[in-house]
């Protein structure tokens, strides 16, 4: 006999609990479960007058409360207990049913994950969620991957608990099979870390070139929250900054440990990209500046090295300087994001995912961490372009990074003159230059390849491959 509840969520910890939430407030029946049951009942004397709930005690219950074919999400820790409640679950289940997981998996698990139950006819869906505990509740932005099929019986019911953009589309969208879901939130969550670093060294080099307050910052903040940089990661910014420590008086930033930690999703971002070939040095430079500043031990031995004896700015020129900081900041953002959506074409060619880049930057405008005004600009570049090579191709974000470079190349200036690292800025801007140049160096290190491994070289003047004999006559002669 079928069950009444049309999806389930097991795994009720914080994340599990809310999304199981907003489904009941959404109107669905939910059927609840957790290993350790106490949690499945306090959800229940909780909030069980948000909806209906079926509590289930045992994976059997849990099954058998669900209507057919079922929709089970998977909300527990990533990694080893996936797998353990995978392997749970899927003896009591049948073809057709859909089994999701919300979890923060790496994509080759949820590759292998959905090979294995497709074999058994389950549809397995690793979905992408963002938002946190906030955004679960109250609408993230969902990143489903998986079968057709599975999104026509779940994807409704997505639309329906997702966070709206402005406009009213809802945050969600079938990014493509098996695991490209996963894989979209993976480069989100790395274009999230390089989109902190760079706010990060805003507020440096705001605070130690401009000689700011961290309220006068989070002045600044506000003001660039209502332009072109508005975002939820801008607004919160300048919440922190404002934010004064009740035991010392102090800014709150000031008493934090400057000790930056991470989970791995920005690591797997980067190396993935390694893996696929793509540059995304923004991000991988946000994920060593978090890296090099928990390093206290390294950090101490070098603390009395040398560096510049330049003077801090005066009022007027730094007024003007902060002006070119939220330039630069805009202007390296635009590499990030570029990045980022590089690295989501070339997981789709390689995987042959189908990735609609347009609906991707869609999907991020409300709920997620990186939502932004901005990313209405960059669904509007590739719904203009379906083909758009890169995002700097787009003559709009051409344009505005070309009257942003002087002050971008001024800011990092003034950065390398007074000690203060940019790692973040500097990469970028790197990669603008690398890509717009003539002619890069990269002919020199195909010389010394060439060189030291006769590894050939291709000229500019004919087809095909040469090496020059370095050993001998230094001839040149046709390689392979
Ligand atoms: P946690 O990641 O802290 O996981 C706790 C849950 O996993 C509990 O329900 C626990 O059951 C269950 N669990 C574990 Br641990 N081992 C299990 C096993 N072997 N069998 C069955 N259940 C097991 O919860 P969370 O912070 O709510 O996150 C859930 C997922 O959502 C994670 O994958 C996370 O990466 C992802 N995510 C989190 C956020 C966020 O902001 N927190 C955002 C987006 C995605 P128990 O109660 O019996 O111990």
């Amino acid at each position: 006999m079928s069950g009444t509840a049309q999806i389930g969520v097991t795994g009720l910890a914080v994340m599990g609990r809310n999304l199981a939430r907003n489904f009941a407030r959404n109107g669905f029946t939910v059927a609840v479960h957790n290993r350790t049951t106490a949690k499945t009942d306090a959800l229940v004397e909780d909030f069980g007058d948000e909806g209906t709930f079926v509590p289930a005690h045992t994976p059997e219950e849990f099954v058998a409360a669900l209507e057919r074919p079922r929709r089970l999400v998977i909300m527990v820790k990533a990694g080893e207990p996936t797998d353990a409640v995978i392997k749970e679950f899927a003896p009591l289940l049948e073809e057709g049913d859909v089994v999701i997981d919300g979890g923060n998996a790496h994509f080759e698990d949820t590759r292998r994950r959905e090979k294995e139950l497709r074999e058994q006819g389950i549809h397995f869906v690793g979905v992408g969620i963002s938002g946190g505990e906030e955004g679960a509740l109250n609408g993230p932005s969902i990143m489903p991957g998986g079968s057709e099929e599975s999104y026509a019986s779940l994807g409704p019911m997505l639309e329906k608990i997702a966070a709206k953009a402005k406009d009213g589309t809802p945050c969600t969208t079938h990014i493509g099979p098996d695991a490209a879901g996963h894989f979209v939130k993976m480069v989100h969550n790395g274009i999230e870390y390089a989109d902190m670093q760079l706010i990060a060294e805003a507020y440096h080099l705001l605070r130690a070139v401009a000689g700011y307050s961290p309220a006068q910052i989070a002045d600044t903040f506000r003001s660039w929250n209502t332009g072109r940089l508005d975002s939820y990661l801008i607004e919160i910014t300048a919440e922190v900054l404002a934010h004064t420590d009740a035991a010392t008086g102090s800014p709150f930033v000031d008493v934090v440990q400057d000790r930056a930690e991470q989970k791995g999703t920005g690591r797997w971002t980067v190396q993935i990209a390694l893996d696929l070939g793509v540059p995304v040095s923004g991000i991988a430079e946000a994920v060593f500046a978090r890296s090099l500043s928990g390093h206290a031990d390294l950090r101490e031995a070098a603390r009395g090295l040398p560096g510049p004896s330049a003077a801090p700015l005066g009022t007027e020129e730094a007024a003007a300087f902060a002006d070119r900081v939220e330039q630069a900041l805009y202007a390296s953002k635009i590499v990030s994001y570029t990045q980022g959506f590089h690295q989501i074409r070339a997981g789709s060619e390689t995987y042959d995912w189908d990735i609609d880049l347009g609906a991707v930057a869609s999907i991020w405008r409300a709920g997620c961490i990186i939502r932004a005004a901005f990313l209405d600009r960059i669904r509007a570049a590739y719904d203009s372009r379906p083909d758009l090579l890169s995002l700097l191709s787009d003559q709009q974000f051409a344009d505005e990074i070309g009257a942003a470079q002087d002050d971008w190349r001024t800011v990092i200036a003034e950065a390398v003159r007074q000690g203060v690292p940019t790692p973040g800025f500097a990469a970028a801007l790197s990669y603008y230059d690398g890509l717009r140049a003539d002619r890069l160096p990269a002919a020199l290190t195909q010389g010394q390849r060439d060189f030291f491994g006769a590894h050939t070289y291709r000229r500019t003047d004919r087809d095909g491959s040469f090496h020059t004999l370095w050993g001998g006559d230094r001839s040149e002669v046709p390689a392979g």
